[in-house]
């Protein structure tokens, strides 16, 4: 008993000198200077480069808007810089609550310092309110107040249009994630939930659902990765309801940089 309540502590200790570590290596990369070398990955919405440093990349953001796997398409001048302040301030929030994400620094107007992790393949979704995909699968009503934040997993794989899958599929079929990184993800999801719940209803915005993607570090830690912005989320006006994310662009509502833009300002980020 006694053993095992030292090895407890000293487990405790070596995590906790872990993350101080990683902390402290992550802060010193802040304070140094990074340029984009090649190009190595070209996205819908953003384009990575690599760096000096083989664990770090710059991470772009693009004007370009996608829907529907990549069948409708725009250029939406202002998009990239607004998504990147956007989710620069999430990001950095979400790492103060308890989520470490790879985020690192903003760079300038339209790209950030990142942590180069091996994504796992998975569109994570919480839903608080019915609509799009869910509301359309299910045949309800869009914007009914769902009784619990509903946890789904996409296979991220466009050649299949992202299809939903359970965890079985992700773990024994697919075998991108085990059991315990399917928990530990959930977890870090739920905690971004209630996180963001508060954010935005602290600025009048209701928040409807939203997709993150994880990925692995070199330690092989899990780390939030990609973006959380309005493309990424569904924002509605508290009292109108109104929508103020990517959905402008899907359903050609137009307005979209102007949404975002609403967006940043009651997050009091300025662009
Ligand atoms: P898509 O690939 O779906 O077209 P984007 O245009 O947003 O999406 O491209 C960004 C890509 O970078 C995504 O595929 C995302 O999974 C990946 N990514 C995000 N963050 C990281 C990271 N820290 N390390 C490596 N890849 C990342
Ligand atoms: N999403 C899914 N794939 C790409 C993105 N951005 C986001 C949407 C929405 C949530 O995931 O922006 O916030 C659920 O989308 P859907 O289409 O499944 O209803
Ligand atoms: N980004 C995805 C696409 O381009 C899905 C979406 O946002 O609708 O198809």
């Amino acid at each position: 008993m006694k053993k095992n309540k030292k090895s407890l502590s000293q487990a405790l200790r070596s995590n906790l000198l872990r993350r101080k570590q990683a902390t402290e290596i992550t802060e010193i990369k802040a304070k140094m200077e990074f340029t984009k070398k090649e190009k190595i990955y070209e996205g819908k919405a953003k384009v990575l480069y690599s760096t000096e440093d083989k664990n770090l990349l710059i991470q772009y953001f693009k004007d370009d808007a996608t829907a529907f796997n990549n069948l409708k398409k725009d250029v939406i001048a202002g998009k990239g810089v607004l998504n990147n302040a956007i989710s620069e301030r999430i990001m950095l929030d979400i790492s103060k609550h308890g989520v470490p994400t790879h985020f690192i620094k903003k760079l300038n107007d339209r790209e950030q310092l990142i942590k180069k992790v091996s994504i796992i393949p998975l569109e994570v979704i919480v839903r608080n309110i019915a609509a799009g995909s869910m509301a359309k699968r299910l045949g309800i009503e869009e914007g009914l107040k769902l009784p619990a934040p509903v946890f789904e997993i996409c296979y991220k794989k466009d050649e299949l249009g992202d299809p939903l899958i359970n965890d079985d599929h992700a773990v024994n079929v697919l075998q991108v994630v085990s059991f315990k990184q399917l928990a530990e993800i959930k977890n870090y999801t739920l905690k971004i939930n209630e996180f963001l719940q508060k954010l935005f209803a602290d600025i009048n915005i209701k928040l409807v659902d939203f997709k993150i993607e994880f990925g692995t570090d070199v330690d092989g830690k899990i780390l939030l990765a990609d973006e959380i912005s309005p493309d990424s989320c569904r924002l509605w006006d508290a009292n109108t309801s109104e929508k103020m994310d990517k959905d402008r662009f899907r359903r050609d509502l137009g307005g979209l940089v102007e949404a975002y833009t609403e967006v940043a300002s009651r997050l009091n980020i300025k662009i």
